[in-house]
């Protein structure tokens, strides 16, 4: 019971409502006989909002503070500004938030950010966490 609605099955057709309603104003199939009732049933639409993930640097010794800027402001578009902060966050308590995203967002800009590191021979580490 996919595509049906509850209402759809327990009438065995589409549209009827009421018991004159389909071909001959003939009662629905499934009433019993003479009894001129009708079902009506309220579907109600189910929306999820997905897990999200946080996407965290974390700090090390070696990475230069540029190269940590530049990857806040071209993986995750922080401005000048905000990517310094969160450089600086890093650099100062071990660890600094990126941004927020649903499953494979985050896990799209890890690996990004790790094999643009990787490249350039730092050992900088970006890893997520489920919020
Ligand atoms: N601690 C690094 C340094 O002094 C800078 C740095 C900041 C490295 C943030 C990684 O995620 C990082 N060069």
């Amino acid at each position: 019971m996919t595509t049906r609605s509850r209402r759809d099955a327990l009438l065995g057709a589409r549209g009827r409502v009421g018991p004159t309603a389909g071909k001959g104003g003939k009662k629905n199939p499934g009433d019993g006989p003479g009894s001129g009732t009708a079902v009506i049933t309220r579907s109600k639409t189910q929306t999820q909002r997905p897990s999200m993930y946080r996407v965290l640097l974390l700090n090390d010794d070696y990475t230069p503070m540029e190269f940590v800027v530049g990857v806040l402001c071209n993986f995750f578009h922080k401005t000048l500004e905000d990517a310094e902060r969160i450089m600086w966050q890093v650099h100062t308590n071990g660890v600094g938030e990126c941004g927020i995203y649903t499953y494979e967002v985050a896990d799209t800009k890890v690996t990004q950010v790790m094999d643009h590191a990787r490249k350039h021979q730092h050992p900088l580490q970006c890893v997520m966490e489920k919020k």
